[in-house]
């Protein structure tokens, strides 16, 4: 999944693809470079972002949606927290639903269960703006596990087939390093929830925490969290650097896939 961020001020490619033509030739890139689906979001979630109002969320995803439908063979996925939004960008092709608040938003549900599209359900403590002020657990990986678990169940019992769920533990949604580094080493307890699992750590603090190096910088660590995931059960890799980690996608389900083979 490539990160195709349509802002002004996200963490790591604010004001890059502002344009439609920038964005487009950005999806077209991506696209050759082996991504499945791609991510269109209008509003930061970065820590301590402001939200931005419905009309100009729109503005700025409508027409970058519209144009890659038009030209690629590729998923589209709207990383929104607004049922407008969800249920706009749906309308203009997009596939899937990647929404960081996991439908909780009123009306969110139910704008997903009539898009029929695919839902990604990620975990955040807290909202964007304060989330990383006092993240606080007794034990991250069971409430995470035990708030994915709910959410699931609430979308299906508003009609959302189970076929169309994805869960994601949210790394860096009002969790420390300490917390993200636990989840993605229990990530199997997670998978075991039985949903297919989508991580994105790409370019993240936590990254930068164990390897001290800015977000520019980030990449190599980016490749190893996603190869690290996938071993673990990761299905969908959310990232901003698609060649090299297609690559190590490929390599660590090859080695998953040999795990239980063979002798005993
Ligand atoms: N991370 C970000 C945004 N959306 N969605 C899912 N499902 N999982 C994630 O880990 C996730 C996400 C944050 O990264 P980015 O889009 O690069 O930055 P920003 O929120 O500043 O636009």
């Amino acid at each position: 999944m490539g990160v195709l961020n349509v802002t002004p001020d996200s963490f790591s490619d604010g004001g890059r693809h502002t344009t439609v033509d920038a964005a487009l030739a950005r999806a077209r890139e991506m696209v050759a470079q082996g991504a499945g689906i791609l991510d269109v979001g209008g509003e930061s979630t970065r820590p301590g972002a402001a939200p931005v109002a419905q009309a100009e969320e729109l503005d700025r995803v409508l027409p970058v949606i519209e144009a890659i439908r038009r030209e690629l063979d590729v998923v589209v996925s709207i990383d929104t927290m607004k049922p407008g939004v969800m249920r706009a960008a749906c309308a203009a092709g997009a596939e899937m639903i990647n929404d960081v608040g996991a439908l909780r938003a009123e009306g969110a549900v139910e704008a997903a269960r009539d898009a029929g599209a695919a839902v990604c359900l990620m975990h955040m403590q807290g909202e964007p703006r304060t989330m990383q002020q006092a993240p606080r657990y007794g034990e991250v990986v069971r409430e995470v596990a035990d708030f994915l678990r709910e959410r699931a169940d609430a979308a299906q019992a508003a009609g959302i087939a189970r076929e169309r769920i994805v869960i994601d533990p949210g790394f860096g949604f009002g969790k420390t390093a300490t917390h993200n580094l636990r989840l993605l080493a229990r990530l199997p307890a997670l998978c075991a929830l039985g949903y297919p699992m989508l991580v994105g750590l790409s370019r993240k603090s936590t990254l930068g925490q164990v390897t001290g190096r800015a977000v520019g910088d980030r990449q190599a660590a980016g490749v190893a969290a996603a190869a690290l995931a996938v071993a673990r059960g990761a299905r969908i890799v959310r990232t901003h650097d698609i060649a090299v980690t297609v690559d190590a996608v490929k390599l660590a389900q090859a080695v998953h896939e040999q795990e239980g083979q063979g002798e005993e």
